[in-house]
């Protein structure tokens, strides 16, 4: 395989409204961020995933774009943005800009210019139907955010295809033109010096929406090789796309090298696990450990040596790591580690959400309207309206809102937790006194200095980012263990993924062999015996001697 940078990469996502507030108006910015960078090399990532910072009414938080080649006055300004790109560089850290193009803002000049008139050069831009004789939508196909993907607009007596908001038409990606403005902003912004993209549901780009298609299109791949030669192909960065839709053997198609199109994917088949099949994120599920490890194994073994995977357990659609698959409570700290620990010894590229790294947590607001999400208020009204009770919906919310992964950033425990000097957009998670980034700073044991050591160490472990998976204890419905081998080394990771004490036995292989731990959550074990008694939540991670083995 040849050897890439991102290989051993670790991405930070930036959520820009919520992460640092530099002029007090109560909303983050690119100067906050600015002046974070000093906090993030210390860390130790070398990739910053930047949400969107394009100019936008902000009915979707950015992820409705008015203007791709301009900064959100909220965020600041171009100047600002050239600013940060260079500061990063000086510090080894590249910046990936979101690329927001399976729709845009409503209120975009092309969309403006569109719904002028149906003989409008822009009309094409967009995905225009009759109504049904009756007046009626196209067909019944859905909006993500609850409704009728379908918006009749009077003027020009159409109705406009919107998967998401009603505020975000639908690109019509069949139109070549689409096509060459997108590539042209694209290189527009790589020659700013950016690190790459990260590519918003780019698996629906493709859709043919006349068949009901909407994900996996016939033209989406033949429209990523296109979009691969014409801007980034030939420029040595890092593409990642959000797919909610992807399989193991998609993920081969949109990564494997030969093929030109991306780096990687974002699959979601280990977070809907705990959605209700048909309810969706709304009727949350219990977490099976045995159900999770049957998908991490096979993303592992599937793109073990064609393809690439993403790393992930959360990001600014899903809830915090630590309350969904750990503690938020009395194993909040352990839990957190254990987890970190888990998902940054597989193969593939690990990405950090702001706040995973000091063990954030979910929030129980009063009103779902302190979500701030479009889709949580969309689904609310629209579930409620069919006759789901406050009390369900709302359990749904404290689970799976997106809102939970927005609340401000914890910087120290003074008013406003450090996040801004004036009233924050969106209400602070009440515990920001206890979690916080200078009481993590200030501590050695911390779950921020943990991340620093399992970043330290992909760096310096090729067996982390290039050796074998080999899952073990399959079966074990607590623990979570796998090892990575590269030739003579060997990294044994385990974890326990419950609260409760687990006498484990090791599987014959691995009995009685010594290593060296590289990290763990309560003290380091240096020795496999026969028999290990996990703490709640432990986890280690140990280098193998090559001679005992
Ligand atoms: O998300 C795609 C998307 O489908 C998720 O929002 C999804 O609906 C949800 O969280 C899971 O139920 C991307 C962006 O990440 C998201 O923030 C945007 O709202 C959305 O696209 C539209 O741009
Ligand atoms: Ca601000």
């Amino acid at each position: 395989m040849e050897t890439k940078w991102w290989h051993n990469a670790v991405v930070y996502q930036i959520y820009p409204r919520s992460f640092a507030d530099a002029n007090g108006d109560g909303t983050g910015d690119l100067a906050g961020i600015i002046g974070k960078l000093d906090y993030l090399q210390t860390l130790g990532i070398n990739v910053i995933w930047l949400s969107p910072v394009f100019r936008s009414p902000m009915d979707d938080n950015g992820y409705d774009i008015s203007d791709y080649c301009d900064i959100a006055p909220e965020f600041g300004t171009l100047a600002e943005m050239e600013m940060l790109i260079a500061e990063a560089a000086r510090r080894d850290i590249r910046i990936l800009m979101d690329l927001v193009v399976n729709h845009t803002s409503d209120e975009h000049p092309w969309f403006i210019e569109a719904r002028k008139s149906r003989d409008n050069p822009y009309r094409d831009y967009y995905i225009w139907r009759a109504p049904r004789t009756d007046g009626s939508a196209p067909d019944e196909q859905r909006s993500n955010f609850g409704g009728s993907a379908w918006e009749f607009d009077a003027t020009t007596g159409e109705y406009y295809f919107h998967l998401f908001s009603k505020r975000q038409p639908d690109l019509n990606w069949a139109n070549p033109q689409v096509q060459q403005e997108v590539h042209r902003m694209m290189n527009w912004w790589l020659d700013k010096g950016i690190g790459g993209f990260r590519m918003d549901v780019i698996d629906l780009i493709g859709k043919d929406v006349d068949r009901g298609i909407t994900s996996n299109g016939p033209r989406l791949h033949p429209l990523l090789q296109e979009m691969n030669a014409a801007t980034f192909g030939a420029r040595d960065v890092l593409t990642v796309g959000e797919t909610w839709s992807a399989t193991p053997e998609i993920a081969k198609l949109y990564s494997e090298p030969a093929r030109r199109e991306l780096s990687m994917v974002f699959q979601f088949e280990h977070i809907t696990l705990t959605w209700d099949p048909q309810d969706g994120k709304w009727t949350p599920r219990a977490f099976d450990l045995r159900e999770f490890k049957g998908v991490i194994g096979k993303w592992q073994k599937v793109l073990a040596d064609i393809g690439w995977n993403s790393l992930f357990w959360n990001n600014h659609d899903l809830p915090r790591a630590v309350s969904k698959y750990g503690d938020p409570g009395r194993y909040r700290i352990e839990s957190a580690k254990m987890l970190a620990t888990a998902l940054h010894f597989l193969k593939g590229t690990p990405y950090i959400y702001q706040g995973e790294e000091i063990g954030m947590t979910n929030v129980r607001f009063e009103s779902v309207e302190d979500y701030q999400d479009a889709e949580s208020l969309g689904l609310y009204r629209e579930r409620i309206a069919a006759g789901v009770s406050h009390e369900a919906m709302m359990e749904g919310i404290y689970a799976n809102s997106r809102g939970n992964a927005r609340t401000p950033m914890h910087w120290d425990a003074s008013e406003h937790a450090g996040f801004s000097h004036g009233k924050p957009w969106m209400k602070i998670n009440p515990n920001y006194r206890e979690i916080n980034v200078a009481a993590a700073l200030d501590d050695p044991g911390s779950i921020f200095h943990h991340y620093r050591t399992l970043i330290r160490l992909r760096k310096e472990y090729p067996v982390i980012v290039y050796g074998d998976y080999r899952p073990l204890l399959d079966a074990h419905p607590q623990v979570f263990a796998y090892e990575r081998q590269l030739g003579d080394q060997r990294i044994v990771v385990i974890n326990n993924f419950s609260g409760q004490l687990v006498e484990l036995e090791l599987p014959a292989d691995l009995r009685d062999l010594a290593g060296e731990s590289l990290v763990s959550n309560y003290g380091p074990r240096n020795v496999l015996g026969q028999h290990l008694t996990l703490q709640p939540y432990e986890s280690f991670a140990i280098a193998l001697d090559t001679q005992t083995t």
